[in-house]
């Protein structure tokens, strides 16, 4: 028997308890919004939608089209339901307030719309990265501070892979469910529950060409890796480097694996690479929720107190153990 997300919602909602209404409408129309953004990225180059937009976004990165396009969707079907509170996003740099003619709900929805978008035009996977806070009591939604919470108070949080298939991973706190979109019916059915990270791994992921920038526990733990069989770790691990987050982690909620965008010397002073309220955090969450593990370096990244909207902190999550021999190395 079939279970669609809107089944799955539906049980999680009245069997478990674990969300309400307004977070079953919330999860529906953000997986809508993917479904769409999937149906523009399918388009390539006969949609006219590849390439640059001519702007660039609050990182001062030249914004594809598609970043745009796709943001404009999640703006778009998100601020009518009456579930959110308001709305931040990677290509804004102030959150987005429901207009006034619709009405407010508790929660606030945070998302990096199109990430890899460097990816798009070659035609490798990319996705959607989305994160749910609730709206503090008497916050205002429209400045950063609603927004600043630590990872552990996500509600809910979850990815969309746009590849050979569609995919939505999501986790509201009760492990970690993938849905396969069903293209005939346009709906997703769920293909995989309760994923599972094995807590050891062969396989690494990091991009290599920053190795002489790297602080020296990364250096070490990735110099034992290549060291394989005869070095310290006595065995020969695997590389892989999509160079699109949604699609090396979705690889190792999959089949397990370390992902790392340490910091290093060319980014030091930005705090890291990847951004921790829309892309570290609902990450994190998802990973723990797999039994995985997710950290800086030298925090947990759930614990990590935000000081800024479009934040940046270094990233290792995935096997457990792996995640944990990084960090102690970083104790040393
Ligand atoms: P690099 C994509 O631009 C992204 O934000 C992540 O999806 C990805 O993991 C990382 O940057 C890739 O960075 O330096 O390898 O291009």
């Amino acid at each position: 028997m079939r279970r669609t997300l809107s089944r799955y919602l539906i049980e999680e909602q009245r069997e478990k308890g674990k969300i309400n209404a307004d977070l079953r409408l919330l999860i529906e129309v953000v997986a809508r919004a993917c479904k769409s953004i999937a149906v523009a990225i399918g388009k390539g180059g006969l949609g006219g939608v590849l390439g640059e937009a001519g702007s660039d976004n609050v990182q001062g990165e030249a914004q594809k089209k598609l970043d745009v396009i796709s943001n404009e969707i999640f703006l778009e079907a998100n601020e009518w339901g009456g579930h959110l509170a308001g709305m931040a996003s990677e290509e804004m740099e102030l959150p987005h307030a429901i207009p006034n003619r619709y009405p407010q709900g508790e929660y606030l929805l945070l998302f990096d719309p199109l990430d890899g978008s460097s990816n798009i035009d070659i035609n490798v996977s990319v996705g959607t990265i989305f994160s749910v806070l609730r709206c503090p009591e008497g916050a205002d939604p429209t400045t950063d501070t609603a927004f600043l919470q630590p990872g552990t108070k996500q509600v809910a949080a979850g990815y969309a892979v746009y590849g050979p298939t569609t995919l939505l991973v999501l986790t509201v706190g009760d492990g970690v469910a993938c849905f396969t979109l069903d293209r005939e019916q346009g709906s997703f059915v769920l293909t995989q529950e309760n994923m599972q990270i094995p807590e050891d791994t062969k396989e690494f992921a990091i991009n290599m060409s920053n190795l002489r920038h790297w602080e020296a526990p990364v250096r070490r733990y990735v110099e034992e890796l290549l060291a394989g069989k005869e070095g310290p770790r006595g065995k020969d691990f695997n590389m892989r480097w999509v160079a699109s987050m949604v699609a090396d982690v979705h690889r190792i909620m999959t089949r397990g694996g370390i992902f790392m965008y340490p910091l290093d010397a060319k980014i030091r002073d930005k705090g890291g690479k990847l951004r921790l309220m829309y892309e570290a955090n609902p990450m994190s969450f998802i990973v723990e929720q797999a039994g995985g593990a997710a950290t800086t370096g030298r925090q947990r990244i759930l614990d990590v107190p935000p000081t800024g909207l479009h934040m940046r902190v270094p990233v290792i999550l995935g096997s457990k153990n792996e995640v944990e021999r990084v960090a102690a190395y970083h104790q040393d």
